[in-house]
Order: structure tokens, then C-alpha cells, then sequence
């Protein structure tokens, strides 16, 4: 991080962390305290929306005041977890930056579902973070056979924990999982419980939850905003709200074919660009017809591969689109 700001033509100012993300404003926990910061015309008017800070991104800024400052320069993000913007083809937003661990969080009872965890594990995979999944309110009860025979392709490629909060123990174990320094996001469906168990970790009421545990175990959407926790002598915890759909961004054929089982496979298909879908010697085909591989795994894949290749080829379209427009700009300037 210091080499990162060093490199920047702010590296005078103060650097810190962006800890909550308001409409306009920016909450920065750094070494001289906590600010509410805002962005400089430059950020402003040289970015897109999209490429505003996020919680967790390193900035430069400026105190103005005891608790104010201004935002001059975001560092370089690394190991960021993106989602594509819902209502748009090629938009992307960022929820987290310098992730190490994402935990993908679901209930038991409702949310769990197999293909939305391969999901969120694709775009996670993607950003070279590390998956979990911590599958929530154990108490309520559970098909422990069904969910084992589910997540049968995933459980050799993350750690899953099950827990509930009312298991002190399962609390613990997840705790241990996290080394000091390091960043932790939460991410998953509405209702899962992802603030209860940052409170649950950190021992201490610090996120609201939705107030009304029901027993249907769906909850409520309560949280409207992100937040950055701080556990004593571990890592930093970032909760965010839960999103209805989770739209990937990435997924590039290398981690999709990672996530999915088919590393392995089409290193034998009989052509090198083989797409899997009607190639004679496809591998991938043969393992699904001969059931070594679960035709709904592979239709995951090509379903998720198919929502990636659309992102990029609509996002290398806007791009041709700015840069056509900003030739003709300047074209007209030379007239
Ligand atoms: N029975 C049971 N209920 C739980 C458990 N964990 C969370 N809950 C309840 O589930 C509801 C939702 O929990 P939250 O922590 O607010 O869920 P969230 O994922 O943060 O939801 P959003 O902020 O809306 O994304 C609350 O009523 C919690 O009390 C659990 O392990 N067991
Ligand atoms: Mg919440
Ligand atoms: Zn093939």
C-alpha cells in the first residue's frame, strides 16, 4: 500500500480506508481518526460512477476539519469483488476492494441454493479471493444428506462451515478461520444472517439486523448500507447489503472451468478452442452423457459462461462507442 501511494502525486496527503459508503459521502478510518469525505471535482468529473471508491478501497485525502476531508486519489484496487450493476447489460459495480477471504453466506432452511453459490464462487475465483461458504441457522433444521450430495463438486475447491448463532462453537471455528490483517467480505441473499454473525464474531451488537428473528427464516432487508468492522487482534469485516440477483461480471473460461469441474476435462477435448456445446471428441459432452459429470453442473457452466461472454462483449461495445464518439469530438475541434 505505502509503494502505491508513493506513486500517487498526492502521496503527501493522509491515506486511509474507506470504511461506509453514503450517497455522496465517504467515511475514511485512518491513522489520524475517522473522516466524512467527499470527492474532489478531478475524481468527480475524470471517473465513471462505477469507479468511485467502494468500502475498502484505499484513498488519499485531505482533512479540511477535525472529522471532514476531501478525497484527492484512489489507489490501484486489487482482489475486488464486482456485481454486475442490476438494470444494466454491461455496468459494473464494486462491493468490496483488497478482499482477501469472501465468505458466501446462505441460510440453511431457504436460501440455500447450489447454483447461486457456483455464482458468487466464479466471480469470487475470478479476483484471485478466497471462497467459503458459511451455510447459516443450523437450528432451524436441515436435510444434512441433501446438502452434502448438492455441494458434492464444490466441497474440495472451499471450506464450508455450517453454523448457527445460537452454536457458540460454530462461531469459533469460523473465527479461527480468520488470520490478523486480513479482510473479510460478506456477501449473499437478504435475510441470511450475514450481520448477525459479523455481531456474532466481533461479540458485540455492532450491525443492525433485522430486528423480528421469524421463524420462517426469510428476515427482513435491513441493512442500507455497508459497514466495516474491525475485529480485535484478527481481520477487518465487511458487511454489505443483500442483493436479489448477483449478476457475474467476470468469469473467464479459466475460472469458470475451475469452479465447475472442467479444468481437467478439456485438456482432452479434441480441439484446443473446443466450446463444449456440439464438437465431435468433446470430453466435457462425454463426461455428462456417461454421468461422470451432472448435466445440471455443466448447465450451469455454460449458462454462466454465456452472462460472461454477453457482459464483456457489451462492455467492449460501449467502449468502441466512447472512443468513436471522442475521435469525432476532437475531429470537429480541428474544423
Ligand atoms: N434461527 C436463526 N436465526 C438467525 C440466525 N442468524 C440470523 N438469524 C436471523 O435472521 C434474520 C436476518 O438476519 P440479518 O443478520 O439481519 O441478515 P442479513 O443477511 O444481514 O440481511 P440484510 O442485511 O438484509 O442483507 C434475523 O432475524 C436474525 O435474527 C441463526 O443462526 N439462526
Ligand atoms: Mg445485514
Ligand atoms: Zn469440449
Amino acid at each position: 500500500m505505502y509503494q502505491q501511494k508513493q506513486s500517487s502525486s498526492f502521496s503527501n496527503f493522509s491515506h486511509g480506508r474507506v470504511s461506509v459508503v453514503h450517497k455522496t459521502c465517504y467515511e475514511i478510518i485512518s491513522e489520524e481518526g475517522i473522516f466524512q469525505c467527499e470527492l474532489t471535482g478531478n475524481i468527480l468529473f475524470g471517473k465513471s460512477p462505477g469507479e468511485y471508491p467502494c468500502t475498502g478501497d484505499w484513498v488519499i485525502f485531505q482533512p479540511t476539519d477535525h472529522d471532514k476531508g476531501i478525497i484527492f486519489d484512489i489507489l490501484p484496487r486489487t482482489k475486488t469483488l464486482y456485481r454486475k450493476k442490476s438494470g444494466t447489460v454491461s455496468g459494473k459495480q464494486a462491493i468490496a476492494a483488497h478482499v482477501d477471504i469472501a465468505f458466501i453466506v446462505q441460510s440453511l432452511n431457504s436460501n440455500f441454493n447450489v447454483r447461486r453459490i457456483e455464482r458468487f464462487m466464479v466471480q469470487i475465483v475470478e479476483e484471485d479471493i478466497t471462497p467459503v461458504l458459511v451455510l447459516t441457522k443450523a437450528d432451524l433444521g436441515f436435510n444434512e444428506v441433501e446438502i452434502t450430495q448438492a455441494l458434492k463438486h464444490l466441497s474440495d475447491k472451499m471450506p464450508v462451515f455450517i453454523t448457527s448463532v445460537h452454536a457458540p462453537e460454530k462461531i469459533t471455528a469460523l473465527r479461527e478461520l480468520i488470520k490478523q490483517g486480513e479482510t473479510i467480505v460478506f456477501t449473499g441473499s437478504s435475510g441470511v444472517g450475514k450481520s448477525t454473525l459479523v455481531n456474532a464474531l466481533c461479540g458485540k451488537e455492532l450491525l443492525e439486523t433485522s430486528a423480528v428473528s421469524d421463524s420462517t427464516g426469510k428476515g427482513r432487508h435491513t441493512s442500507t448500507r455497508r459497514e466495516m468492522v474491525l475485529l480485535e487482534g484478527s481481520g477487518i469485516l465487511i458487511d454489505t447489503p443483500g442483493v436479489r440477483e448477483f449478476g457475474v461480471t467476470g468469469g473467464s473460461s479459466d475460472s469458470l472451468a475451475a469452479v465447475m469441474d472442467i479444468s481437467e476435462l478439456e485438456h482432452s477435448c479434441r480441439f484446443m478452442d473446443c466450446t463444449h456445446t456440439s464438437e465431435p471428441g468433446c470430453v466435457v459432452i462425454e463426461a455428462v452423457e456417461n454421468g461422470s459429470l451432472e448435466r445440471d453442473v455443466y448447465e450451469s457452466f455454460l449458462k454462466l459462461r454465456k452472462e460472461a461472454w454477453h457482459f464483456s462483449a457489451s462492455e467492449h461495445e460501449k467502449r468502441q462507442c466512447e472512443r468513436s464518439f471522442t475521435k469525432q469530438v476532437r475531429q470537429f475541434k480541428k474544423k
